[in-house]
């Protein structure tokens, strides 16, 4: 039964151009521009943290306006929009508390899109978003609708400060596409 209903949800979603999310195996690689943190203790701060599923882990930078992530994926994918978790998402940390509330969160990023055009060039699209601040742990809706992206880079552009760290955080990044 199961089986069906998966055949028939692929036939659905490929007759309706349904959006799905992009794979882990489509994406290339993910890297920090800008000065790296170093891990320290039970905290690792990589890019690829915005991209394991987990939402208590995440990247960080301690230079926010200096700083940001860089993701490539394997072949031009048609984005249809990302779904971000904002801030450190570890609500109730044995030692630490609330990291949500005590790291800072992005207020406004700018996306800089990496696209192939139909003629081969490429070229880059721009997008500056603005998240509202979170105070529970969730998911935003960014909208994109940009097809044949390349690559696409994360920069800050302002935050809600932490209470007790100013490090930006996000527990992860979900593409979806078409
Ligand atoms: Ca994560």
């Amino acid at each position: 039964m199961l089986k069906m209903i998966g055949v028939l949800s692929l036939v659905f979603g490929v007759g309706l151009g349904c959006t799905q999310q992009l794979p882990r195996g489509e994406i290339r690689s993910l890297r920090t521009i800008g000065k790296p943190i170093p891990n320290s203790g039970e905290f690792t701060f990589d890019a690829e943290n915005m991209v394991d599923g987990n939402l208590t882990t995440s990247w960080q930078t301690s230079t926010p306006h200096d700083s940001g992530v860089l993701v490539e994926f394997n072949n031009p994918v048609n984005l249809v929009k990302l779904r971000i978790a904002n801030g450190f998402q570890f609500m109730n940390h044995p030692r630490f508390g609330n990291l949500l509330e005590k790291n800072s969160r992005v207020r406004g990023m700018a996306l800089a899109m990496e696209v192939k055009d139909s003629d081969g060039s490429i070229s880059t699209v721009t997008k500056e978003i603005e998240l509202r601040d979170r105070t529970e742990a969730g998911y935003d809706d960014v909208a994109l609708e940009q097809n044949n992206v390349l690559r696409i880079a994360f920069k800050p552009l302002s935050i809600y400060p932490g209470s007790k760290w100013a490090d930006l955080a996000i527990s992860e990044v979900i593409f979806f596409k078409k």
